[in-house]
This record gives C-alpha cells, sequence and structure tokens, in this order.
C-alpha cells in the first residue's frame, strides 16, 4: 500500500454526468477540479466525457453507448486511466474496469492517491493507509492478486474459505493493527498538546490551495512548504506566535475539499484534533477562485463532520490580488448582475453586512492588509486570553508595531 514514487504524466480522460444536481456549468467546474487533483497525483487530462443522465446506470454509471466512446478513445489514444467525479459503487468500478482494460478511479481514490503521494511522517502515512484499506474492503475481489505473495499459505487458510474471503480477513487484520498504531501515536499526541501550557490555540482552516500556509509562513516567519497544487499540506504544523506581547499557537492544518472521502476524515481525526481543539478559527478563502462560496460551505459541511461549527471564526479571504469580477458590458442588457459581478468592495460589504469585521480581505503573497489581519486576530486573542486568564492583568499595548518573534516548537 502507499506506493507511489516516480511522476512521469499518465494520460488520463475524465467522466462527468448532468443531472437535477448539476448543471453542464457546475460539472464543468467540478471537472476543472478534478483536472487539477488529477495534475496533482500526476497525471494528464487529454480529454473530458460527459453525459446528461437522471438515473446513473447501475451496471456502469454512464450509459452503454457513451461507455463505448469512452473505450474508443481510451484505446486509441493509449490512456491509463479514466477518472470519474462521482463516487462509484464497487461493482461499477470492477464492471468498467472490464469493459475499457485500464485503470478506473474515481474523486474519492484520486484523493487518496494524492494523499499517499504527499504523506512524509509515519503519522500521516498511517492515517492514509487505513484510509485506503476501508476503501478497499469493500472493493476486493479475486483480481486482488499481490495479497497472494504476502499470505504464505499454512494457517492462514480456514478450511472451506474463499480466495477472497481470505483477502478480506487479511485486509481487516492490517486495519485493526493500523488502528491501534494510531490510538497509540494519538495518545502521545494528546500527551504532546497537554504540554503547551495554557496559550490560546488558533487554528487556519479552509479549502485546499487557498494559501493557509503561505499565510502560516508571513505571521510566523516560518517556513511551510507551500505550492501551486492540491493538499501541499498534510502534516499540522504548529508554531508560538507573538503579536505584540500576546503569544499564541497558531497551527497549519490539512486542506479541504468537496468530497472529501470520510474514509480520510475518519482516519485524519487527530491531524483534525488541532483543529477541534482550537479557541479560535481562522477560514482562509481564495476569493480569485469563481467557486468560493461553494468551498465555504464544503469547509463549514466537513467543520460539522467534527463538531467545530460554533467556534470563533474570522473568515479570512485570501488572494485578493487575484480577484478579477465578471464585467457586463454597457450595452449588454441581457445579462443579470450576480455575485460573479461583484467588485471587491461590494464583497466587502456584503460580509461586513453579514458578519462585521469577522471578514477580511488580505493578500498573503503581496501582503495586503496584513496589520488590519494582525490586529483583528490580535484583538480576538486578547479577548480570549483575558476571559480565560481574568487574573493575569500584565499589560497589553495597543500599538503593535513589533511583531518580530517567532518560535519554533
Ligand atoms: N496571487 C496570490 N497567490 C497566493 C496568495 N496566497 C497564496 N497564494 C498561492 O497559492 C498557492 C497555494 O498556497 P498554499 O499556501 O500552499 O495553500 P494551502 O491553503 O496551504 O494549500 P494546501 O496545503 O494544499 O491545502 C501557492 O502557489 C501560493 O503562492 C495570495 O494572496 N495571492
Ligand atoms: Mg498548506
Amino acid at each position: 500500500m502507499i506506493e507511489k514514487k516516480s511522476i512521469e504524466y499518465e494520460k488520463a480522460v475524465l467522466v462527468g454526468v448532468i443531472n437535477q444536481l448539476q448543471n453542464a456549468e457546475k460539472v464543468e467546474e467540478y471537472l476543472d477540479e478534478l483536472e487539477f487533483l488529477t495534475y496533482t497525483a500526476g497525471g494528464e487530462v487529454t480529454k473530458r466525457f460527459v453525459q446528461k443522465m437522471d438515473i446513473p446506470n447501475p451496471k456502469t454509471y454512464i450509459g452503454t453507448g457513451k461507455m463505448e466512446e469512452v473505450h474508443a478513445y481510451v484505446k486509441e489514444n493509449d490512456i491509463s486511466s479514466v477518472i470519474f467525479d462521482d463516487e462509484l459503487t464497487p461493482a461499477q468500478q470492477n464492471n468498467i474496469e472490464k469493459l475499457l482494460k485500464c485503470k478506473v478511479m474515481d474523486r474519492t481514490s484520486l484523493i487518496l492517491d494524492i494523499f499517499a503521494q504527499r504523506a512524509k511522517t509515519s503519522y500521516a502515512r498511517t492515517q492514509v493507509e487505513l484510509a485506503q484499506y476501508e476503501y478497499l474492503l469493500p472493493r476486493l475481489t479475486g483480481l486482488w492478486t499481490h495479497l497472494e505473495r504476502q499470505r504464505g499459505g499454512i494457517g492462514m487458510r480456514g478450511p472451506g474459505e474463499t480466495e477472497i474471503e481470505t483477502d478480506r480477513r487479511i485486509v481487516r487484520d492490517r486495519i485493526a493493527l493500523l488502528k491501534k498504531k494510531l490510538s497509540k501515536i494519538d495518545r502521545q499526541m494528546e500527551t504532546q498538546r497537554g504540554n503547551r501550557g495554557a496559550l490560546v490555540r488558533v487554528a487556519l482552516v479552509g479549502y485546499t490551495n487557498v494559501g493557509k500556509s503561505t499565510l502560516m509562513n508571513v505571521i510566523s516567519k516560518s517556513d511551510v512548504f507551500a505550492e501551486n497544487k492540491l493538499f501541499a499540506t498534510l502534516d499540522t504544523t504548529v508554531r508560538k506566535v507573538v503579536l505584540g506581547n500576546l503569544p499564541f499557537l497558531l497551527s497549519d492544518t490539512v486542506g479541504f475539499i468537496r468530497k472529501l472521502p470520510t474514509q480520510l476524515v475518519e482516519s485524519f481525526k487527530s491531524t483534525l484534533d488541532e483543529v477541534r481543539e482550537a479557541d479560535l478559527l481562522l477560514h482562509v478563502v481564495d476569493i480569485s477562485h469563481p467557486n468560493f462560496e461553494e468551498h465555504i460551505a464544503s469547509v463549514n459541511q466537513i467543520l460539522d463532520e467534527i463538531d467545530s461549527t460554533d467556534k470563533e471564526t474570522i473568515m479570512v479571504f485570501n488572494k485578493i490580488d487575484l480577484y478579477v469580477p465578471e464585467v457586463i458590458e454597457e450595452d449588454d442588457l441581457e445579462t443579470e448582475k450576480t455575485s460573479a459581478h461583484f467588485t471587491l468592495d461590494e464583497w466587502q460589504k456584503t460580509w461586513f453586512n453579514k458578519i462585521g469585521d469577522n471578514a477580511l480581505f488580505i493578500s498573503a503573497l503581496n501582503k495586503e492588509n496584513l496589520d488590519q489581519f494582525r490586529h483583528r486576530v490580535y484583538r480576538e486573542v486578547r479577548d480570549i486570553h483575558v476571559t480565560r486568564f481574568p487574573y493575569n492583568n500584565f499589560l497589553y499595548p495597543e500599538n503593535l508595531d513589533e511583531y518580530s518573534q517567532t518560535e519554533e516548537e
């Protein structure tokens, strides 16, 4: 498991479906994201297939005619993977693999693959491996031959047990082992967190690639890996940051995505503990992304899954340097104004009306409005600190021109 070494770009095609829940435009946007995921995993997309259908075909997800089209293209162009935007049932995945004779993946398995590629520490690798096995368990078929080597005959096979049942048992054992390993690390991490003392804890959360690590780096002057690919960060980094004379802990963690596989959320629970135990969330949003409102909703949904929705939250709209509204030409009387046409000013007003000064607009890359950001965070952290330690009356200067100190944990 987990092996995914050299990256040479494999040719892939994408498949999406238009239905009552997602119109043609949405599907294109989802496929844009799927293409970005494919690229992150080391694939190059050469074609997209889209079909309109309300109810998916239980055997092959898309219809027979469409499947033939895909098949012809795959054969002709030496395609190695066909990637579906929606989750396939284990049976569908099997059937399609047999028909197309190439790798068949869905969004979930692609995300798992990226996580496997990106997991560096043994902790992250254990979490990903667990998620991979849980995804695989219902998908085990007789074709899963590489287990044969590990099985090593004697004592492994009960009387009358079929091969596939043996495979399932091996996987279940492995899952149990990984869970045990994780809970041991969890206890260690809990102790570590307990040792951090009485500092206020702030966590950066948000969709993947919105600039969390970049913001972490400029605020804490640290050097967390950031790049223009999805899921650059898997492991949590915690830094002690001092604003004025007020120290607090800032953590940067894994980004979220639409339809984040539940297996991953489950096995990353401890990584997400950092979020769950935070006093304040900084929800970072990439305002230059056309779907940023949907991203906010996806993030909120995952926060809900880990019981973290009622936390104090500041919305940080990042990448204002890249934001360009759609424009309606003066002689165009047809197009109706939507939020896509909002200027940055209009967005600021809209959010100010919703949540007042809990909305900030910055550019972490160009360091725009960072002073405002620091002041807002300072104020919030100070309030939390004062509430928690009412008798701790050291002076907090309102002048925050000195932010230079940071320390590694
Ligand atoms: N133009 C612009 N680019 C930015 C800004 N902030 C971050 N970026 C870029 O956005 C990309 C993603 O940044 P990261 O900091 O890695 O994003 P992240 O949220 O940590 O992403 P994951 O760890 O993958 O979830 C990088 O290429 C950054 O240089 C910004 O304010 N403006
Ligand atoms: Mg990051």
